[in-house]
């Protein structure tokens, strides 16, 4: 890999014919502002957004995008002139396709965004900051209420902020906490910023080097910033735009007027059975999500989660097939070629569980049921919680110092469960326990 010259501007003529961008980085301005440099925004919003440019011919809608914490992919896309490429597989040997985007034309680091917020061709911010950073105080809604005051200083012009994360009515979480962050500028911000809801889904692991060497095979050339993926991907978007925007519905991106029932069939379906399959798995010593998937006890009890616990709670919109979705979800978790780390879905519980279970736990409690499912995936959490040689977590030091006192399965659950829900249901407890005792 290493005698291979760096992708870049000037090997682009070196690609195969298939691998090359849609679109002319050189003509490509910058119309969309990024932040959260991980590998989800480069295996997913980049993609549809250079579709669009290239479906229309409007070339407006580069991206700026911004590392929040770590430099490191900041630094490598800069080398590279803001090129990467997509590596995506299914099951089988040969890659369904390998091509670099041209759409990402400039890199930022953390406060570096506020600035240029200022610009009035930035039409449009995405958000991939992942559950943390919608905290009250946290240094992204920082940014963005000091990027907006520049903005509205500098007579910019109106906004869209677009939450690409995995939070039930991301667009009114982001919303409420820019508003409360910006103090005098709420008035300005009422006229001129929309804030969309949007449910995005496609599973992108951290990058492996063995992903790396199969770019570069197959580009010729070597890309640091490369990321590998599955062939499904999904985007939907609430209509509420306060300015121009790409045109992604010309990519395949559904544009609605509420994304509500889309956001809880992923949400509840996806993540909620992700977190299942992670924390058991790891518990049994998976190291990918296809590995824990491959157990038949395992995958009896995410289809279980999904048929009995998470199902009864869905609205499902008009004419849209609901076991079929079931079935490609257990499809594309049993993808051999992702290699999608059990500890990367892991990661943030604390803050993850109540979106995507605890929810379904306390409907279904509600309604008169027993969600033992639900139940099961908190347990393993807790259980993870009490035995993982390594915990990530933002709360990682709480959990663990009220973990370490439990003698049994109901004082560990009464030590954590207010993490997860300060006020949970009589029955919740006693049914986690219940499930905790079978892992104990
Ligand atoms: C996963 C998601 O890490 C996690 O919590 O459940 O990142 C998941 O892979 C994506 O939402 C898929 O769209």
């Amino acid at each position: 890999m290493t005698d291979r010259p760096l992708l870049g501007l000037g090997t682009l003529d070196r690609l195969p014919e298939t691998a090359r961008p849609l679109i002319d980085p050189a003509t490509t301005e910058v119309g969309v502002l990024h932040l959260g440099l991980g590998v989800f925004h480069r295996g997913h919003q980049v993609g549809y957004t250079e579709e669009a440019m290239a479906a229309t011919g409007d070339t407006r809608w580069g991206i700026c995008a911004a590392g929040i914490r770590s430099r490191a992919t900041v630094d490598a896309l800069a080398a590279q002139d803001g090129l990467f490429a997509v590596l995506v597989r299914d099951g089988r040997p040969e890659p369904v396709e390998l091509r670099v985007y041209g759409a990402l034309r400039e890199t930022l680091l953390g406060a570096e965004v506020v600035e240029r917020l200022a610009d009035p061709r930035i039409t449009v911010v995405t958000l991939t900051v992942t559950e943390k950073g919608y905290l009250p105080g946290s240094a992204v809604i920082e940014w963005l209420a000091a990027g907006l005051r520049r903005r509205a200083a500098a007579g910019a012009g109106p906004v869209t902020v677009l939450s690409c994360d995995n939070l039930p009515r991301n667009g009114r979480v982001v919303g409420d906490a820019v508003r409360a962050a910006a103090g005098e500028l709420r008035g300005w911000i009422e006229e001129n910023v929309a804030f969309p809801s949007s449910m995005v889904d496609r599973i992108v692991p951290y990058v492996r080097p063995e992903d790396l060497e199969a770019v570069a095979a197959g580009l010729g050339v070597t890309d640091r910033a490369a990321v590998a993926t599955e062939p499904f991907r999904q985007w939907v978007i609430e209509d509420r735009f306060a300015a121009d925007r790409p045109a992604w519905e010309r990519a395949g991106a559904l544009i609605v007027p509420d994304v509500t029932p889309y956001e809880l069939m992923k949400l509840r379906l996806l993540n909620g059975a992700h977190s299942l399959i992670a924390y058991l798995g790891l518990l049994h010593g998976c190291e990918t999500i296809a590995e824990a998937v491959s157990r038949d006890d395992i995958a009896a009890a995410v289809r279980a989660l999904m048929d009995e616990d998470v199902t009864p709670t869905l609205p499902v919109p008009e004419g849209f097939d609901l076991e079929a979705y079931k079935r490609s979800l257990m499809a594309r978790f049993a993808n051999p070629a992702l290699r999608h780390q059990t500890t990367k879905v892991a990661e943030d519980g604390s803050l993850k569980l109540p979106l995507r279970l605890v929810t379904v736990l306390r409907e279904r409690l509600a309604a008169g049921a027993t969600p033992a499912h639900a139940a099961l995936a908190i347990a393993a959490w807790m259980r993870w919680v009490s035995v993982a040689p390594r915990l990530d977590d933002p709360l990682a030091d709480r959990l663990r110092a009220a973990a370490a006192d439990a003698t049994g399965p109901r004082s560990l659950v009464d030590a954590l469960l207010p993490f997860l829900d300060p006020d949970p249901p009589r029955q919740a407890a006693e049914l986690i326990t219940d499930r905790l005792a079978t892992l104990w």
